[in-house]
């Protein structure tokens, strides 16, 4: 049984990263063979166009994943562009992926509504997500709820592969966790660097506290009970807190007659507590760069054995060996 997820370096983890995948790889983590994590540089060249920022950025992310649990005696962790086979891949599958499936994807219907521009590699982007899958064997793979419709992408690309070229591919799962499937950003949106509404995993504290206050509220009157339930506010709050605090402000909202600042103030102590440890971790980490570049290497090293026999399998399967 392989998990396998990977995760953009687009820019420094925000909490829908950490609650929506993230948290998820850390738990899933066991054997080396079996937790394939990765970092999706050729997906982040969709939006990072200067290459030095590229590079920084997948160093970072590599160092926080590390600070936040993510283990290489148990966890194989590389960079995407370390395995070329997963292009070649890409290009199989791309041959018999019909137009229509692809303009029907949401990452790339929501980037076109907002008015965000969008290239060749962005629409095309499920595929190589479905080639980043398929190349390692993979039975699970843990996301978030935006990632679902990818999984059913890639899973639709294999059946039909198979069907035509005979068993090749393994059929993969995505894994959600319905408490953080969709982790709302500061203005109640779903959290996403491109809609700048991001609370980041390891942002210093003092920096922190000032965005959580400014977290976009409704303005009914502080005396006026509120539902706890459809409140952005409280869902990041529930997040963090365990199910005492959770249900004691749950009852605050029910009686009314508090501000939002006292909410904002109590998820703040909750979230600057709740990463100290690994904060305190990425200092040590980026202090031993040559020791992050070696867990890279020798990540690539196993990811690579796996994609090479994957490829050669599904060349021989299409004829183009
Ligand atoms: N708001 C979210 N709630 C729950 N899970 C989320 N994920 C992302 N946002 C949320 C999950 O994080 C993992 C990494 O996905 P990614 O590398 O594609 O990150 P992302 O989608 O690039 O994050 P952004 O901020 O949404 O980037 P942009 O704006 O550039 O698209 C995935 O498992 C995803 O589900």
């Amino acid at each position: 049984m392989r998990v396998l997820s990977g995760i953009q370096p687009t820019g420094r983890f925000h909490w829908g990263n950490y609650f929506g995948a993230i948290r998820q790889y850390i738990d899933l983590q066991g054997e080396p063979e079996n937790a394939f994590y990765f970092l999706a540089n050729l997906h982040a060249l969709t939006t990072v166009r200067d290459a030095d920022v590229l590079r920084q950025n997948t160093m970072d992310a590599a160092i926080d994943l590390l600070a936040l649990g993510l283990d290489p005696n148990r966890a194989t962790l590389f960079v995407q562009s370390d395995v070329p086979e997963v292009s070649e891949l890409c290009w199989l599958l791309m041959t018999g992926t019909p137009m229509g499936l692809l303009e029907r994807c949401h990452a790339y219907k929501d980037k076109k509504a907002k008015g965000l521009s969008a290239d060749a590699g962005l629409f095309a982007y499920p595929v190589l997500m479905a080639a980043d899958i398929l190349m390692y064997d993979s039975d699970i793979v843990p996301v978030g709820e935006d990632q679902v419709q990818h999984i059913e992408v890639c899973r639709d690309l294999a059946a039909s592969f198979n069907h035509r070229f005979g068993e090749t591919f393994v059929m993969p799962k995505a894994k959600v966790l319905d408490s953080s499937a969709r982790v709302a950003g500061t203005d109640g949106e779903k959290m996403s660097k491109s809609y700048g509404n991001v609370l980041e995993v390891l942002e210093d504290p003092k920096p922190l506290r000032k965005k959580i206050m400014r977290i976009v509220t409704d303005s009914r009157p502080m005396d006026q009970p509120k539902e706890p339930g459809t409140d952005h506010l409280f869902q990041l709050f529930s997040l963090f807190a365990n199910d005492a605090q959770r249900d004691e402000m749950a009852a605050m909202y029910r009686r009314g007659g508090f501000g939002y600042g006292e909410v904002k103030k109590a998820l703040a102590d909750l979230a600057v507590d709740h990463f100290a440890e690994a904060r305190q971790r990425r200092q040590e980490l980026q202090a031993q760069p040559d020791r992050v570049r070696e867990i890279l290497r020798d990540g690539a090293a196993v990811a690579r054995r796996k994609a090479t026999d994957v490829l050669r399998r599904a060349q021989h399967a299409c004829g183009v060996k």
